[in-house]
């Protein structure tokens, strides 16, 4: 299917305005010459994009995984009830006695009364109710569309209720749903806040000689147990998770480590950024999703601690896990070779499953973020610095001090040292450089775009989220949930590679798709409507 075709029947219905627009996110690709996609702009009015919003990003993405901090939503009930377990993020206490408040859902639930006459009042008295009945050492407040209408201060409150405490960190966010373009804007803003009032509290450092974080990896499904599992096994130790199975307490901590390992840059970029500034950690990009990617990024680890003992440890695990996924990958690659594959999700999910289907040997043909940014494309190498998000003109900066004496020290002699080796260092590179030639890559895949794509080349899978999942499986294809796993998983390390292949394998197979019919294809929805009663 050429680009032309592409045009000619995909976005050469919309009116010309919206033709223009879009065709800025459509990119027939070249690995070689990664070209400019438009991305992280306004969604089109009236088309149906799978987005979500900065309230989504903020809560759901990056605080709802923790399991010791009291997340109050403040606003009218459904922004809390509708990002209450949906997300799979899993999370083990170390006992029964531990604090864990991922099973509840804590919302100040905003009546009109509180929509005309404030509701910080009312905002005030759940903290105070929250902290009464269980005694948390954080509580965070998340504000939704009408408090930032409406202009309560969840910051004072949450300033006001934390020194009458004393003993209970207390700190909002303004995550307003409208605030960005997408749930990335909620990133942004939890990275900040959790940076400003939470990393850095505690300085105790554990004697473990290799210490780092693991940014942007949320335990979906169990991924994140299956990576820790590993590290264990290699001697490294996981100072803190963002925020996969996380506690305040990790994360107040975990600017004593010694590497951030960056696995979804989308999500938690910032944090890297700012660490790096603040502390003179340095950062690695790494991909768990994949067993070559997996092999990969343990290498990369033992390289960049130059320990030999380590690196003896690394290449021991490798070779005892690579033989296990063969055995398993020699019994399904002859069943899902030659299928094909598209890949629409969040942001760095429809890059890192693409390892996984080129070790089935099935072809990407197409794939796209719904909020990703052009560095996420593009790779950061091709554009460094990039500063013309629409997020980041909302959202305030902090400004880090930069730590002279522990940047030049830790940071840039490493840096050299690194890169004398060819060990890439704070840099990764995006989904265009992956992918093949002529494939194609869109941001922001409408609902129209993402049937008429189907249409034009009968995948074997599609792989996006819930709001896609039975408009596809209606029109006959197996849809594969990249964002909850369809409730499967783990998926993660080479454990999880394992169960990926059997379930793709599983689902590419099945003949159950294409034996159904939609209603409105045999006619009986419209009969349906004239059945009496
Ligand atoms: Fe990162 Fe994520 Fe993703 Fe994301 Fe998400 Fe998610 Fe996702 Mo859903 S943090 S960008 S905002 S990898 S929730 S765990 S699956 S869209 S591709
Ligand atoms: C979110 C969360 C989500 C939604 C998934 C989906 C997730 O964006 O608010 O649309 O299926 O992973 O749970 O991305």
């Amino acid at each position: 299917m050429s680009y032309e075709k592409i045009d000619e029947y995909m976005l050469d219905k919309y009116p010309k305005k919206v033709y223009r627009k879009r065709a800025k996110s459509v990119l027939p690709n070249d690995p070689a010459e990664p070209g400019e996609i438009q991305a992280n702009v306004r969604t089109i009015p009236g088309i149906i994009t799978q987005r979500g919003c900065t309230y989504a990003g903020c809560k759901g993405v990056i605080l709802g995984p923790t399991r010791d901090i009291v997340n109050i939503t403040h606003g009218p009930i459904g922004c809390g009830f509708y990002s209450w377990l949906t997300r799979r993020n899993q999370t083990r206490p170390e006992s029964d006695k531990a604090e864990n408040f991922i099973p509840y859902c804590f919302s100040t639930d905003m009546q009109d009364s509180n929509i005309v006459f404030g509701g910080e009042a009312k905002l005030k008295e759940a903290i105070q109710e929250a902290y009464d009945m269980f005694h948390p050492k954080a509580i965070a407040v998340f504000s939704t569309c009408p408090v930032g209408l409406i202009g309560d201060d969840v910051h004072a409150a949450s300033k006001e209720m934390k020194a009458k405490f004393g003993d209970c960190n207390v700190f909002g966010f303004s995550c307003e749903g409208y605030k960005g373009v997408s749930q990335s804007a909620g990133h942004h803003i939890a990275n900040n806040q959790i940076f400003k009032h939470v990393v850095g509290l505690d300085d105790t450092r554990s004697d473990s000689k290799f210490r780092v974080n693991l940014l942007g990896e949320y335990n979906i499904g169990g991924d994140g147990f299956v990576i820790d599992e590993l590290f264990e096994r290699c001697g490294i130790e996981i100072v803190s998770t963002f925020s996969g199975n996380s506690t305040i307490g990790a994360f107040e901590n975990s600017h004593t480590a010694d590497l951030n390992l960056i696995m979804c840059h989308r999500s938690i970029n910032y944090v890297a950024d700012m660490m790096e500034k603040k502390y003179g950690i340095p950062w690695l990009k790494v991909n768990f999703i994949g067993t070559e990617a997996t092999s990969k990024s343990l290498r990369r680890l033992g390289e960049y601690f130059e320990d030999e003992e380590l690196i003896a440890k690394i290449e021991a695990v490798i070779v005892e896990e690579e033989v296990k996924v063969k055995a398993e990958l020699d019994l399904i690659k002859p069943n899902t070779k030659g299928k094909t594959t598209m890949l629409f999700v969040g942001a760095s999910r429809a890059h890192h499953y693409q390892e996984l289907f080129n070790e089935l040997g099935m072809e990407t043909l197409a794939a796209g973020y719904e909020f990703a940014h052009r560095d996420d494309y593009e790779g950061r190498r091709v554009i460094p610095n990039i500063k013309v998000d629409a997020d980041s003109r909302n959202i305030e900066e902090l400004h880090i001090e930069k730590d002279e004496a522990k940047y030049s020290q830790k940071l840039q002699d490493k840096k050299a040292a690194l890169e004398a080796k060819g060990v890439e260092f704070s840099d990764y590179d995006g989904i265009m450089v992956e992918m093949e030639k002529g494939s194609l890559v869109i941001d922001d895949i409408s609902h129209y775009e993402m049937e008429k794509l189907i249409d034009m080349y009968k995948p074997s899978i599609f792989c996006a989220g819930i709001k896609e999942k039975f408009a596809v499986q209606k029109m006959g294809i197996p849809l594969k949930q990249l964002h909850s796993y369809d409730y499967g998983g783990p998926y993660a390390g080479y454990k999880g590679a394992v169960n990926f292949y059997k379930d793709i394998d599983r689902m590419v197979n099945t003949k159950v798709w294409s034996l159904i019919k939609a209603p409105w294809a045999t006619g009986a929805a419209m009969n349906a409507s004239f059945v009496k009663v």
